[in-house]
């Protein structure tokens, strides 16, 4: 008999799935697990609050493509885990939350009285594909299974297990609760799909005059950006992508349609004969892939392919439905399309959708050019960072109308080089994400560019950072207020002085917070300032945060405010 403890049990289920790094707050109910975490070769990430260790476990599993795995305390702990939960249950990645209970003859059922007694369980279940509390430390290798079946399976999301603290260090016969790889227990690939609806889809797009692709979110999961390129470009289709997948076509592609490009892209969808959509499910600032942002599907032929199947059809209605890995599948559908035609030279009208492309880019240009009356243009500010990274940067974006500069002045060229909260907006995501970003891929150069009531929220993190040896860059936009809310008080025909709840203190020092964690901090206050303190912040080596004064008034009109707007109208 192999004799071990729950807790080791535990650590082999994370090591089965390929679980390299965790992240959380220690609590003394975890000692048991998290003991063994550096002997199986796992690293711990010790963050500073559970709903930024979410966040940076789901920056992390969006870069690493693998789970993102966090713990929390009984109570307090794994409650503030939920909110992070909500955003990955949105955003669809997945994460396995670990919560610790405490002693089940008091918390299960809650006796009344007792300590640290919530009933996560049943809190995470709206948010989570599958949560449990683990009763028996017997069914502990199945339920683990269970929940990485759940969060892998499909659209990923997030997964909770829940464990009573007094089962952790009782010891116990492994051999009794067998654990086995991965690729026994789930799916690892969907596969290619079925080869008859391949070719059927391959003999539309073959014979498309007008063909074009759209990917989403799955595309970038799947690895599947290069084969998403190469069937485009053999088609000379034009292609778009949703918000979150922004990279899987680098933007400077010339059949690019960008999402904020609204007229282009309406009009290139609508007169297309054959949409391929791949990987998304044409949410809501995709037009719910209906006209007027897209073509009226009787008129056209829809061909969707998602790993999902209870995503096909879902917002618009499909020809052909295939559920398959976008990789395999466009492999396949490619080498199809490829033994019924050569490649194709042209796009169809493209000068024409372009010359609305350059009309809108122009009327973004305007906010570029205007002069400050204190700070920094918040648009010159993303232009120069855009101009200083290079292609292969991770950009995060968080805040509010910071969030509309940074989608308007920066380009996105490879994949997974884009992190946004797109389905929720969540404020206080963006550090965090970077921080998972970078330390899953420590080679790229990672840059957050926030707004400065967003960096408030999980402003702690840059310890989690410094400590942690994570070099990530901050920018942020400080125009002392929730600027985006200043906007919305505006468009509703509100003038300043009725503008409550507003206001920031104009006399935090987001440079000097950073000096107070150990991280390097600038503060910049005129745009000749930007370049070199940006030079600075990278050659420190360490986290860094550079504190932009940005002119308020200029932040309060943002380019792309009413498209935003707008898109959430349809
Ligand atoms: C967690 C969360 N709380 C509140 C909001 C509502 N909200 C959206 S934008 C915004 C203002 C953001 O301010 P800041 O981060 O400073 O960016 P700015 O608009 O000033 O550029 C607020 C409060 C939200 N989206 N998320
Ligand atoms: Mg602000």
């Amino acid at each position: 008999m192999s004799e071990i403890t729950v807790g080791e049990l535990f650590i082999r289920c994370l090591k089965a799935e390929g679980i390299e790094i965790m992240f959380g707050i220690i609590d003394g109910a975890h000692v048991p697990f998290v003991v063994h975490a550096p002997r199986y070769g796992i690293r711990h990430i010790n963050c500073r609050h559970e709903e930024g260790a979410v966040h940076l476990a789901e920056g992390y599993a969006r870069i690493a493509g693998k789970p993102g795995v966090v713990f929390a305390s009984p109570g307090p702990g794994a409650a503030n885990m939920l909110a992070g939960l909500s955003s990955a249950y949105a955003e669809g990645h997945p994460i396995l939350a670990i919560a610790a209970t405490r002693r089940r003859m008091t918390t299960d059922p809650d006796r009344g009285g007792a300590w640290q007694a919530t009933d996560l369980v049943e809190m995470a279940r709206p948010i989570t594909k599958f949560s449990a509390l683990v009763r028996q430390w017997e069914r502990l290798p199945e339920l683990m299974r269970a929940a990485f079946r759940a969060a892998l399976t499909g659209r990923p999301g997030p997964a909770l297990i829940a464990i009573p603290d007094e089962l952790l260090p009782t010891r116990v016969d492994a051999g009794k609760a067998p654990v086995y790889p991965a690729a026994r227990y789930r799916m690892t690939s969907m596969g290619a799909g079925d080869p008859a609806w391949i070719e059927q889809a391959a003999e539309w797009l073959a014979q498309a005059r007008r063909p074009f692709l759209h990917a989403g979110k799955g595309v970038l999961w799947a690895d599947a950006a290069a084969e998403f390129g190469a069937l485009g470009d053999y088609l000379a289709a034009g292609m778009s992508t949703s918000m979150g997948a922004r990279g899987a076509v680098p933007e400077d592609h010339p059949r690019y349609f960008f999402l904020l490009d609204m007229q282009a892209a309406a009009l290139a969808r609508a007169e297309a004969d054959v949409v391929l959509v791949v990987g998304s499910r044409l949410g809501e600032y995709d037009g719910w892939g209906l006209p007027p942002a897209w073509g009226d599907p009787a008129q056209q032929k829809t061909i969707q392919i998602d790993v999902d199947a209870g995503s096909i059809g879902l917002n618009r209605p499909v020809d052909l439905g295939i559920v398959a890995d976008a990789r395999s599948a466009l492999r396949a559908l490619t080498a199809a399309v490829q033994r019924r035609t050569a490649p194709r030279a042209e796009m169809a009208d493209l000068g024409r959708y372009r010359e609305l492309s350059a009309q809108t880019m122009g009327q973004a240009r305007q906010y570029l050019t205007a002069a400050p009356t204190r700070g920094v243009n918040p648009g010159q500010m993303v232009a120069q960072t855009h101009a200083f990274c290079p292609r292969d940067a991770i950009t995060v974006l968080d805040g509010g109308n910071t969030t509309l500069w940074g989608v308007a002045y920066h380009p996105i060229y490879e994949p997974k080089g884009f992190l946004y909260s797109v389905k929720m907006g969540y404020l206080g995501t963006g550090l965090p994400f970077a921080i998972g970003a970078k330390l899953a891929a420590p080679e790229r150069p990672v840059y957050c560019i926030t707004g400065d009531g967003a960096l408030g929220f999980n402003i702690m993190e840059l310890e989690t950072a410094l400590r942690e040896n994570v070099p990530v860059v901050v920018i942020v936009a400080v125009d002392e207020g929730w600027g985006m809310e200043r906007t919305a008080y505006t468009f509703q025909g509100f003038p300043p002085e009725q503008h409550v709840g507003v206001e920031l203190a104009r006399q935090t020092s987001y440079d000097l917070i950073a000096q107070g964690m150990g991280c390097y901090g600038e503060r910049v206050e005129a745009i000749e300032q930007f370049l070199p303190a940006l030079g600075r912040a990278v050659a420190s080596g360490r986290p860094a945060v550079l504190h932009v004064a940005v002119d308020p008034a200029l932040n309060s009109d943002p380019p792309g405010y009413k498209q935003f707007r707008q898109i959430r109208m349809l």
